[in-house]
């Protein structure tokens, strides 16, 4: 056998499926990978030969739930009620997809039920779909992962825009048999032309930030106006001539997008006390 390139659409049992040239082929990730740290992932472009992968070429992005590479967008799936839609959330999932620099647009489930303005995210630049249609025609050439609190419909919009993949719905009260069916299966679908990612629940959402001067870059809105700020690595919290409040008081940037940094700032800071306290004690 030759040497060949491809690209990785599951992993389920240790066992990598690689896609190539149209063809599917069951792999393994040879033992050294483990050692060097560079675990292979779905989403991943690999050299392999004889059933087992070689190299993992340059990543552009990944996430690590789902653990999925190149990723070209991600929709955050996010309903105006049932559960009710919660903007300190929808920040969280935002700060975390621009600390990966991945694409993010904003899909808006059960309009059905109560409508919701999101012109806020629209005007920062995030695109917000409300209806699988039009969501459907911006999966083409795509990779795109889905994310979102269980409840909000990410299934039932699944199913719409691919029936074929019969996705079960309404799963909460099947979360403490979990563990068993979703461990380890990371899989792309082939849907609209595109590639599709699902992601199982999440307890609570990690956003990986931990320093202020990132999380200000992750702040789209915000970020763009700090460049005003009198102080280079202003928080916006004290500072005097700090041009991101003076932006949030004339209704610029928008008080909940603001109320969302300071309460993630002062996460980060209480996090860096307790570090800082527990150095001092081991030193
Ligand atoms: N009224 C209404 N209910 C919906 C909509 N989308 C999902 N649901 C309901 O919300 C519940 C959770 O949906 P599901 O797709 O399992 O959410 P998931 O946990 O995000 O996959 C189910 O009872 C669905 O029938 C919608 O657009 N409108
Ligand atoms: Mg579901
Ligand atoms: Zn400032």
């Amino acid at each position: 056998m030759y040497m060949q390139t491809g690209r990785i659409i599951r992993l389920l049992g240790g066992f990598y499926t690689v896609e190539s040239e149209g063809k599917i082929f069951e792999t393994r990730a040879r033992g050294n990978f483990r050692k060097k740290d560079v675990k292979p992932l779905v989403g991943d472009f690999v050299d392999f030969e004889n059933d087992y992968i070689l190299s993992v070429h340059e990543r552009k992005n990944s996430l690590i739930r789902p653990s999925v590479a190149n990723i070209d967008q991600v929709v955050v799936v996010m309903s105006s009620v049932e559960p009710d839609f919660n903007h300190n959330l929808l920040d969280r999932f935002l700060v975390l997809l621009e600390h990966r620099r991945v694409n993010t647009k904003i899909y808006l489930s059960k309009t059905d039920l109560a409508e919701l303005d999101l012109s806020t995210y629209q005007e920062i630049g995030y695109e917000v779909f409300m209806s699988p249609e039009s969501l459907m025609s911006n999966l083409k050439d795509k990779v795109t992962v889905f994310m979102g609190q269980t409840g909000v419909g990410k299934s039932t919009l699944l199913n719409k825009i691919a029936p074929r993949l019969n996705l079960a719905t309404d799963e909460i009260s099947l979360t403490l048999g979990r563990g068993k069916h979703t461990t380890r299966h990371v899989e792309l679908y082939a849907v609209a032309g595109g590639l599709i990612a699902d992601t199982p629940g999440f307890s609570s959402l990690d956003y990986e930030v931990d320093t202020i001067p990132e999380l200000n870059r992750c702040f789209v809105d915000i970020y763009e106006v700090s460049a005003d700020c009198k102080f280079r690595e202003c928080t916006h919290s004290h500072e005097p001539e700090c041009a991101v409040k003076v932006a949030v008081e004339a209704g610029k940037i928008s008080q909940t997008r603001f109320d969302s940094f300071l309460q993630l700032s002062s996460e980060i800071n209480k996090t860096r006390e307790v570090y800082k306290k527990n150095a001092k004690k081991t030193s």
